[in-house]
């Protein structure tokens, strides 16, 4: 069944982010990708840590799950495995995913379970108002850095394709029809897609704004970067100055861990029949 976009549509809940927010973009992107793809919301659920980028499964009509901050790539594994014919997508922020949630991050990509990460990365901790994130350019001044980042920022480009997502893109918030069709690819690819968005916090990042970006984005072009090509993808990874590559970076085929587990061969877990499964013994082991 084809949702409508109105059906994807969640009136009960008002929207709290800020007037300009990149985030409303992801939204309405993340909805039409739904749609076009013709995937029930039933057959849905999105996933989130906490963030203004958390919210958004309130936002819209599927099953939804909010979790704990940089905890939800456990949580959408969790779901994934329990029923493997759900559609899974995780969302976060760049503090919830690149810095709190980092290890669960490098540990999903070498996984390869069959969902889609996007990451709102504003590079800024918004729901908190405004501290350094992970991704903040060094140099950067924040409530929490008043004399500039010291650091360089983590590249999660780069870090998902070596640690061994199987599909990892960039997009940004300003380009609705592109970021929508990289939806589109990373929920269509077998495998865990990484999709990082550039998404501008109108609100407390006022150095990566979106004069910013649309000066320095350009797509990549397939006639001259083979996203199959691994280390291709890694030069094309470093690229962040002047100009900044989106579109796909990469893309291998796999298998995916659900391959590895005989224990789903037979369907989804939560659709077998567990009333014979005997677990008093197993219990007794522990008392
Ligand atoms: C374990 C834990 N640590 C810290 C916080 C406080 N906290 C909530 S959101 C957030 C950062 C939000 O930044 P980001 O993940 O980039 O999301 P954004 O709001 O920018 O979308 C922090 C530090 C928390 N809720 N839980
Ligand atoms: S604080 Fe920033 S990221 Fe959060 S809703 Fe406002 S503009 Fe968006
Ligand atoms: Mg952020």
């Amino acid at each position: 069944m084809m949702a409508t976009l109105a059906e994807l549509s969640e009136p009960a809940h008002t929207i709290t982010w800020c007037n300009g927010c990149g985030d409303f973009s992801i939204l309405a992107s993340l909805k039409t990708a739904l749609s076009k793809l013709s995937i029930d919301p039933h057959d849905t659920v999105v996933v989130s840590g906490i963030g203004c980028s958390g919210k958004l499964p309130h936002f819209i009509k599927t099953y939804g799950y909010e979790g704990l901050h940089g905890r939800s790539l456990p949580a959408a594994s969790a779901i994934k495995l329990a029923n493997h014919s759900l559609t899974v997508i995780d969302v976060g922020g760049d503090g919830d995913g690149y810095g709190i949630g980092m290890g669960h991050f490098i540990h999903t990509c070498r996984r390869n379970i069959d969902m889609t990460y996007i990451v709102h990365n504003n590079q800024i901790y918004g729901l908190t108002t405004g501290q350094t994130s992970p991704t903040s350019e060094k140099g950067f001044k924040t409530k929490s850095t008043p004399e500039g980042v010291l650091e360089v920022p983590v590249n999660p480009i780069a870090l998902a394709v070596s640690a061994g997502a199987t599909f990892v893109a960039r997009g940004f918030s300003g380009n609705l029809p592109h970021f929508t069709d990289l939806i589109m690819q990373g929920i269509r690819h077998k495998g865990f897609a990484v999709i990082d968005v550039l998404q501008p916090c109108v609100t407390f990042n006022k150095l990566n704004t979106y004069e910013y970006f649309m000066k320095k984005v350009y797509k990549l072009d397939p006639s001259n970067h083979n996203p199959r090509d691994k280390m291709a993808a890694l030069v094309k990874a470093e690229e962040w100055a002047e100009k900044i590559p989106i579109g796909v970076f990469y893309v291998e085929e796999r298998p995916t861990y659900e391959d590895g587990l005989p224990q789903l061969a037979a369907g989804p877990l939560v659709k077998r029949d567990n009333s014979k499964i005997e677990i008093a013994s197993i219990l007794e082991e522990f008392e």
